[in-house]
């Protein structure tokens, strides 16, 4: 079974997407545009590969697979995935910042994908299954200025019963953020929050991610409102740079306070916030927190302390987290818009990885690996280059 990783190669490719990002990084609605993404591909000498898409491609550009990951993984037991992992984490300092968390992630599941597919068994199992199936929330895309989009309090109203009709369980909330033309509110986020509750009724789960700049004292205001709306968490108001921000937000708060999502330091950063009492949730996902193996001491940590940890984001490793633990109860499926097809299948893949089913819960993979349903045809006549 031992095997050397024989090449690490990234293919970067054509494929369509349905989204635009915006000058801060939020996704919404576009047209049909052609978009490249990069696949890291990891062979081990038997010729068994793994496989990981990374988002934006620039993560896995060609000068950090030459000078760090290429240098540390070929020659090495391909199921070191712990000791691969460290190595790489330490030349993250060296780097000056070069080497990204995203990057980290990205070589670590696609190692975790080639153990699952030599070994015919989904990740999820490999990782100690723990439920076959996990509810999901509708995660909203960020406010706009969209007609028939996301532009005032009726309009995130009316999309909630949408997605209730749609099979949503819970609803979670990105209001307005950066580059709207005009300023993010926390009175207009309130009145967004207030017109779902309405929209919605009192049973059913509800969370909100706001803005990630407020000031404390707008903060507080938004979070006084939450409670009074009986939302389930609340996320990212501040700049969780000031871990002491949550920590005061927190102690003031009922509505349970949930990170840090964003902020470096993987798991030591969550062992912090835990300890300085500046979340009732822990949040931890696999592109934010360096890959699969980190995630899970995340998590582990949470658990230790009696405390939830809810995953970030969607797609197979994440799936895979899910899939392989006890304190969390949600999956993130989205983002999702009025004007967005989120099961529209893109033509790199033959499939989607997280198809919700008629109870409002996604279905582990039962494809050996990550899951991924990769249409390698399309991929390899849209490769544009390699590396
Ligand atoms: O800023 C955004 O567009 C969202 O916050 C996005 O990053 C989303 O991934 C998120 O935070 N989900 O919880
Ligand atoms: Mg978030």
């Amino acid at each position: 079974m031992q095997a050397q990783i024989a090449t690490v190669t990234v293919r970067v490719f054509e494929t369509l997407a349905w989204t635009m990002v915006d000058s801060d990084g939020h996704a919404h609605p576009g047209p049909e545009r052609t978009t490249a993404q990069a696949l890291v591909e990891i062979t081990d000498t038997d010729g068994c590969t793994g496989y990981c898409l990374a988002q934006p491609a620039d993560a896995v550009r060609q000068e950090l697979i030459d000078h760090y990951v290429r240098p540390i993984l070929v020659g090495r037991d391909a199921f070191d995935r712990e000791w691969l992992w460290q190595r790489l984490a330490r030349e993250q300092r060296g780097s000056m910042g070069a080497l990204l968390d995203r990057t980290l992630s990205a070589v670590e599941q696609a190692l975790w994908d080639l153990a699952g597919r030599k070994l015919d068994v989904p990740v999820w199992k490999l990782l100690g299954g723990a439920r076959s199936a996990v509810p999901a929330y509708g995660s909203t895309m960020c406010g706009d200025e969209i007609e028939g989009g996301l532009r005032t309090p009726e309009d995130y109203g009316t999309f909630a019963v949408q997605l209730l009709e749609q099979g949503y369980r819970a609803i979670k909330l990105h209001t307005w953020m950066p580059p709207v033309s005009f300023a993010p509110d926390p009175r207009m986020d309130a009145k967004a929050c207030a017109a779902v509750r309405d929209a919605v009724g009192p049973d059913v789960p509800l969370m909100l991610d706001a803005n990630h700049w407020y000031t404390r004292m707008e903060a507080l205001y938004l979070g006084k409102a939450l409670q009074e709306l009986d939302f389930t968490w609340y996320e990212e108001p501040m700049d969780e740079a000031s871990m002491q921000s949550y920590r005061w937000l927190a102690d003031q708060l009922d509505i349970p306070v949930i990170g840090p999502e964003t902020a470096f330091g993987k798991y030591a950063v969550r062992a912090e916030w835990i300890m300085a009492g500046a979340c009732d949730i822990v949040r931890a996902g696999v592109n934010t927190g360096a890959g699969i193996t980190p995630t899970m001491k995340s998590i582990h940590v949470a658990e230790a302390f009696g405390m939830e940890c809810e995953i970030h984001g969607g797609g197979s490793g994440n799936l895979a987290l899910l899939g392989a633990m006890a304190n969390g109860r949600w999956y993130e499926r989205g983002l999702l818009h009025p004007h967005f097809d989120y099961d529209r299948v893109p033509p790199h893949l033959h499939s989607i990885v997280d198809p919700l089913d008629a109870d409002g819960c996604v279905a582990m993979t039962d494809r050996p690996g990550l899951g991924d349903d990769y249409d390698f045809d399309h991929i390899a006549a849209h490769t544009v280059a390699t590396w």
